[in-house]
């Protein structure tokens, strides 16, 4: 990846209209909204801040490392009132970057201790962003609600039952997702939930292939979910069988570089995806862990594949036709999306840099 590339093409990335795809609440928490609710509970003794400090810090940290981090964020986010907070500040901060649509997910908790059920920590969430802030009327939110793979078929069922349950009552649910920990859990626990989702009418986008599990990648894929994200770890028959499938990937460059998952980017599979002409999205996984935003991810990805200005806006407007989103929201986003790139986006000489 050439560096000069990247910083010419960041304007243009920052002035896009952008859509996120896959985005985890809790990944995308503020670092300083982390360290000072970090602080807060070193102080009864259920963090160590010290540690926390040091795992935030760091720039690369293996997978294990990140899901350790990810369990210290779980200590720390565990009221009603801090989860609406960091899901405002998360849309707050999309918002500023001229995303105008984000798939937010996360996944519901139940934590008796404070009377949190999956149910009221949804409702949390859909506080923080049903307000009538200015921000707000810049961002189409919808919400993909995640299985954790520590879960019970049970559990998971409960999601799915959740999110059917929700977008019947009119709340902006779109999908399932199913993640967590890859070294932890089957496929077998969680097909009856998903299964279910399938028919009651919900989208699928499942993490797959994060560590090299080539029976897993291979039944997942034959299930053929609506979306996969990351892919990393394939083997030669499933990448070729992703290849027929067609089957749109969520592309996280930073995330998987910093998470050792692959080398670095200009080595990692999404430019073979590109070439293919497969279908790609680009995301951010967890701006707030990976200190990255979706600007920076589109840059990235520009200077890697070394595109032309029609080609990253090309890139980005086909994000639209991969959302969840209702076919009239998709039609609204097509508009805007043109409407604002008309308006604001700076052209980069083709060629360039
Ligand atoms: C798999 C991930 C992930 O749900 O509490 N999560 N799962 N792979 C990843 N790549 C690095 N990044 C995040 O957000 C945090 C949760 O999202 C999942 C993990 O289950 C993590 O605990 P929520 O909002």
């Amino acid at each position: 990846m050439d560096p000069e590339a990247f910083v010419a093409h960041l304007p243009l990335c920052r002035a896009l209209p952008k859509l996120e795809l896959h985005a985890h609440l809790n990944g995308s928490i503020r670092s300083s909204t982390l360290l000072e609710l970090a602080a807060e509970h070193s102080q009864n003794g259920a963090v160590s801040y010290p540690e926390l400090v040091s795992i935030i810090e760091k720039e690369k940290r293996s997978l294990p490392e990140t899901f350790k981090l990810f369990g210290l964020i779980r200590l720390v986010t565990t009221n009603h009132q801090v989860v609406t907070r960091i899901t405002r500040e998360v849309i707050e901060d999309f918002a500023a970057e001229n995303i105008i649509y984000v798939e937010l997910r996360t996944t519901p908790k139940n934590n008796p201790a404070v009377g949190m059920t999956k149910r009221s920590y949804m409702e949390a969430v859909m506080a923080g962003f049903n307000t009538d802030s200015i921000a707000f009327n810049r961002i189409y939110v919808r919400l993909i609600l995640s299985i954790d793979r520590r879960e019970t078929t049970e559990a998971a069922i409960e999601t799915v039952r959740l999110a059917f349950d929700m977008r019947q009552e009119g709340c902006e649910i779109v999908g399932i997702d199913l993640s967590g920990d890859p070294a932890i859990g089957e496929w077998k626990t969680f097909l009856p939930a998903l299964t279910l989702a399938r028919e009651m009418g919900l989208p699928l986008a499942l993490h797959c292939g994060e560590v090299h599990n080539p029976e897993e990648v291979k039944s997942i894929l034959d299930f053929h979910p609506e979306r996969l994200g990351h892919v990393c770890c394939l083997d030669d028959l499933e990448w070729q069988a992703l290849l027929a499938s067609k089957i749109p990937v969520e592309v996280c460059l930073t995330s998987n570089v910093a998470t050792l998952t692959v080398p670095c980017v200009a080595d990692h599979h999404f430019v073979e995806l590109y070439k293919a002409k497969h279908p790609i999205v680009i995301c951010t996984d967890d701006p707030g862990i990976f200190c990255t935003t979706l600007s920076r991810e589109y840059a990235l990805a520009a200077s890697c594949l070394d595109l032309v200005s029609e080609e990253v806006v090309k890139l980005a407007k086909e994000a639209i036709n991969l959302s969840f989103a209702e076919p009239q929201l998709k039609q609204t986003l097509h508009q805007l999306f043109d409407f604002s790139h008309l308006k604001q986006a700076p052209s980069l000489p083709i060629g360039a840099p």
